[in-house]
């Protein structure tokens, strides 16, 4: 069967999740009311915290999707997907236009070389400006230096929330067809015969974690085929070997995962049996193959400082207090979360590194709900040194104004180290960049 492989990217909220629940629904794929941020802690914030894969079968062909979080903090997740995909549907609110997280993935998709498929969403808003935001879209790939055949992109409108895509404003249309057939003509198809009759090379972009199979890694098979219980061998970034073997393999169907004997090139899969299998290694069938280009990841950007709960309140609130507990959580927590990194080595407390502060933020809450107790310290920007020079993390501002409040919004943010990069007037609108 051919395969398609995409991934929904977006500034926070612009729909992706929304998007990629319909997909299922209208493929038969789930039911009313199931969706892909299926975390309590997803839930309760209506953001999506975790990358997670679905499939969809449209006119025999398997789309596997990606749905990405939007959230910054989580910006290096969606790189990491970006390289295993083909091409990406850039959702962005037909109201709101381009955010700085749209920015940011189109970036990176574009210097991929994917060609991306623009979706306006959310058109049924009242204040919706879908021609004046897709001329927005348009400048934006434009400065992100996009190439020709990137800037020919496709432009389809929806209403996720309804489950309606069109290919014109003025189209009719009663579902997502019109989305589906885009996907189908624009994006690539995953493998050739060619990949296929290779030995295998499969490289994870993702991992999770199961409390009988221990870790999984999801990613994509570029060459060859996966047996269910083959012998492999793991090659790292630094080109060493060891060898290892699956014993389970399984690929993605609507919310949940369908075990299979094989697995062919082109399609995303999850294998267990690999225990310190890591993200950007390469599993291949013999020692004497090249490994795939590693994939990078980001480096924290705050650290804290995590103890055991000392004061006068210790132990009212938690199960699980000690030493020895909070540890072995942290260390379960590595298994999966990539972007964090965690000191073990001080006496005292453990040194936790993460890409922002709702990324150490979910994992407290999610301890502290699991009944961990513990004290931590105020977060710090994490300060490197290169070649002598200090450098720290930044980020970038964008505000949308009218012009007269300008003056007091630089003031503002003058006082807490901003620096304006650019201002432009835009549709009435002044926009200032920090
Ligand atoms: N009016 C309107 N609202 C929509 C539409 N699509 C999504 N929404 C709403 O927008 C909000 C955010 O939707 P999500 O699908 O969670 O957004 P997301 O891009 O997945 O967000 P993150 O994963 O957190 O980045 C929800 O309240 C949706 O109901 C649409 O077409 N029209
Ligand atoms: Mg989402």
């Amino acid at each position: 069967m051919e395969i398609r492989n995409i991934a929904i990217i977006a500034h926070v909220d612009h729909g992706k999740t929304t998007l990629t629940d319909a997909l299922m629904r209208q493929t038969g794929m789930a039911q009313a009311g199931e969706s892909m941020d299926s975390d309590k802690l997803e839930l309760e914030r209506g953001i999506t915290i975790y990358s997670k894969n679905t499939s969809i079968y449209y006119q025999g062909t398997k789309i596997n999707i990606v749905d990405t979080p939007g959230h910054a903090d989580f910006g290096s997740e969606v790189e990491r997907v970006l390289r295993s995909i083909d091409s990406v549907l850039l959702v962005v609110d037909a109201q709101e236009g381009p955010m700085p997280q749209t920015k940011f993935v189109l970036k990176k998709s574009l210097d991929l070389g994917l060609k991306p498929i623009v979706v306006l969403n959310k058109i049924d808003r009242p204040a919706a400006r879908p021609d004046i935001v897709q001329e927005m879209v348009y400048e934006l790939f434009l400065d992100l230096g996009a190439s020709d055949e990137q800037l020919d992109f496709t432009t389809i409108y929806t209403v996720a929330k309804e489950g309606l895509a069109k290919t014109s404003l003025e189209q009719k249309s009663q579902d997502l067809t019109p989305l589906l057939d885009t996907i189908l003509k624009e994006v690539p198809v995953a493998s050739n015969a060619a990949a296929k009759n290779k030995d295998l090379r499969f490289q994870p972009f993702n991992l999770a974690y199961d409390n009988f199979l221990g870790r999984l890694a999801i990613g994509r098979i570029y060459e060859g085929e996966i047996k269910d219980t083959a012998r492999v061998v793991v090659k790292n970034i630094a080109g060493e070997t060891r060898t290892g073997k699956i014993t389970k393999l399984f690929t993605f169907a609507g919310l949940t995962r369908k075990e299979v004997p094989d697995a062919q090139a082109g399609d995303i899969v999850m294998v267990a049996g690999l225990p310190d299998i890591f993200i950007g290694e390469t599993v291949c069938l013999k020692g004497e193959q090249e490994a795939l280009p590693a994939i990078n990841i980001d480096e924290p950007t705050i650290s804290l400082n995590l103890f055991v709960n000392s004061s006068p309140f210790a132990g009212r609130d938690g199960k699980y207090v000690t030493n020895r507990q909070l540890k072995e959580r942290l260390e379960k927590e590595l298994e999966v979360n990539v972007g964090l990194k965690i000191d073990f080595s001080a006496i005292d407390h453990y040194k936790i590194y993460g890409r922002g502060e709702m990324h150490i933020a979910i994992l407290l809450e999610n301890m502290r709900r699991e009944g961990y107790e513990m004290q931590i310290s105020q977060p710090q920007v994490i300060i490197k040194e290169e070649n002598g020079l200090k450098l720290e993390p930044f980020e970038e501002v964008t505000v949308n104004l009218p012009e007269e409040m300008s003056g007091t919004v630089i003031q503002k943010l003058s006082g807490r180290a901003g620096n304006m990069i650019e201002m432009k007037q835009e549709h009435g609108q002044l926009k200032n960049y920090f």
